[in-house]
């Protein structure tokens, strides 16, 4: 019986296979009812008492032996098989990009238009987009009472129950930039200030509460309201083409006087009326002014010695009309399907 014991524990030991048949075969051969095993344990009932003891741990170890090398091999062969590679993939095959995103189209227009700028040497100012209340509003001659001021417009961080004794809120334009730039610098100053801003609307295809603006301040000797419209024109001419006209309607800022906005002739219909420009052959696309000497003198600016123009232009407004966008929202939402139209635009 022994013997017979250690000559299957010595086949259970050195069996292998990789085959899931041949492992059947296996578990058939060895520890179906009528496998060796099985059979041994039938023939322990002529075993000599003296030796039962030993037989019978004997027959265990051997029948778990037999077992756990079958569920081993079980779980090895199943295993390779989920990991293994197909002969048929082509390894050397390049790989392919897909769903890849591009450049955003506002991150495109943004670097448009500063390098417009760059090229007549306006250099590039960024500041914080949480701002206080001197830089967002009084530094730029903003009344105590000016609407703009008020919660439906601007998005507070501080209230009343706030430690602090300064009022602190998003940015509502990047003038609060050109703010910070005054004080701390002596005319010439030549900067455009690109960023967000956040305002308190409603969302819609014509309003976002977050949206980015380009504002550009140059501030010397005798800088002229013709120095501005000339500026504005080259802008204009650089970034919707050589073709381009514009015209200048007066308006008000703040921060300007006199103050106007900048139309250029409608892109769509070439001037001559559709939908996009209302059919008027015009669409508006900046404000800009000579800055207010109020706002000079508050960020110690001589305004008997200098003066300066200055400009705010909405980056997904010019984007929209740039490209034939029609909903703001297109921006925000990252579709790859709107952003592979840009792929290749730099
Ligand atoms: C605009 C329109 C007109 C502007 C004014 C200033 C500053 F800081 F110099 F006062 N920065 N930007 C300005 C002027 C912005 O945006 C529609």
């Amino acid at each position: 019986m022994k013997e017979k014991i250690n000559e299957i524990l010595q086949e259970v030991e050195s069996f292998a296979t990789d085959s899931l048949d041949k492992l059947e075969e296996y578990r058939i051969g060895y520890l179906s009812k009528k496998g060796k095993i099985p059979a041994l344990f039938g023939d322990f009932k002529n075993v000599v008492p003296e030796d039962r003891k030993e037989m019978g741990q004997l027959l265990n170890e051997l029948k778990n032996k037999a077992q756990s090398k079958l569920n081993l091999l079980k779980d090895e062969i199943t295993t390779k098989k989920e990991t293994s590679v197909d002969d048929d993939i082509d390894l050397t095959r390049p790989v392919e990009f897909r769903d890849v995103g591009t450049r955003h189209p506002l991150s495109i227009v943004r670097r448009q238009i500063l390098d417009i700028f760059d090229r007549i040497g306006y250099t590039v100012a960024e500041g914080p987009e949480i701002e206080n209340d001197w830089h967002n509003f009084s530094a730029l001659n903003f009344p105590e009472e000016h609407p703009a001021r008020d919660m439906q417009d601007t998005f507070f961080v501080s209230d009343d129950k706030t430690p602090s004794a300064e009022k602190i809120a998003l940015r509502t334009h990047t003038s609060s930039v050109q703010a910070r730039v005054m004080e701390n610098n002596k005319p010439p100053i030549r900067v455009v200030a690109p960023g967000r801003v956040f305002r308190n609307e409603a969302i819609s295809a014509r309003a976002h509460c977050i949206f980015h603006q380009v504002e550009g301040l140059y501030i010397d000797h005798n800088v002229s309201f013709a120095d501005l419209k000339q500026t504005l024109y080259y802008f204009a001419r650089e970034f919707f083409g050589e073709d381009t006209k514009v015209r200048f309607r007066p308006s008000y800022f703040p921060f300007t006087e006199p103050s106007a906005e900048m139309d250029i002739s409608c892109k769509i219909c070439g001037g001559k009326g559709c939908k996009i420009c209302k059919y008027s052959g015009w669409v508006e696309i900046l404000g800009c002014g000579m800055v207010d000497p109020n706002v000079l003198e508050s960020n110690n600016i001589d305004s008997k010695e200098y003066t300066g123009f200055a400009f705010g232009m909405g980056i997904e407004r010019i984007t929209m009309l740039k490209y034939q966008i029609n909903d703001l929202r297109l921006f925000f939402e990252n579709d790859i399907r709107f952003l592979k139209q840009f792929e290749g635009a730099f």
